[in-house]
């Protein structure tokens, strides 16, 4: 296993839409496994593919307090939402930011497991939240753009003025 490089906003490989797995091989099982180990060493509570600059459709999430439930989803696609719930996020692309973001409170994804088999997650909570933060990601959309446009250019100009400080 390995820990993958997570890509930091604003890189515009964040903004590429993630292709389907065609064939559950070796490859794919050895980036589960990867990408199960970079998101429980950031630490974090999910990660897409995209994130690592994998562009295959591709999430894993473990919103557990003990940190053992995860969850691998191959292809998901959310076939049906309800209500509406607001929940601070954060994203390993984007540390150190916060912000509350208005999603719905319940949703079923059909995806695909590991082995290739078809499973259904009915998810509420916080779960739902984090399961849209990263099929977003796949479909190239970044968290912060929910925020304003003023918000939003606040947010870069901090980001790019940090990281020439830090240079
Ligand atoms: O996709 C990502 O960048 C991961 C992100 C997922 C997420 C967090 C909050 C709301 C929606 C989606 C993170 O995991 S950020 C880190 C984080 O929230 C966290 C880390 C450790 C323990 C608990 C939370
Ligand atoms: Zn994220």
């Amino acid at each position: 296993m390995a820990i993958l490089k997570i890509l930091q906003y604003p890189d515009a490989r964040l903004h590429t839409v993630a292709k389907p797995v065609r064939e559950m091989s070796g490859s794919v099982r050895k980036l589960v496994a990867d990408m199960a180990e970079t998101m429980y060493a950031a630490p974090g509570v999910g990660l897409a593919a995209t994130q690592v600059d994998v562009h295959r459709q591709v999430i894993v999430v473990d919103v557990s307090e003990p940190r053992d439930r995860l969850v691998v989803m191959i292809n998901p696609e959310i076939i049906s939402s309800s209500g509406e719930s607001v929940h601070e996020e954060g994203c390993l692309s984007v540390p150190g930011v916060y912000e509350k973001v208005q999603r719905a409170e319940r949703i079923t994804v059909r995806a695909l497991d590991v082995q290739g088999n078809h499973f259904t997650l009915e998810a509420d909570g916080f779960l739902a939240t984090c399961v849209q933060h990263e099929i977003d990601h796949l479909n190239g959309k970044v968290f912060v753009e929910y925020l304003s446009q003023l918000k939003q250019s606040r947010l870069r100009a901090r980001i790019i003025k940090r990281r020439r400080e830090t240079l």
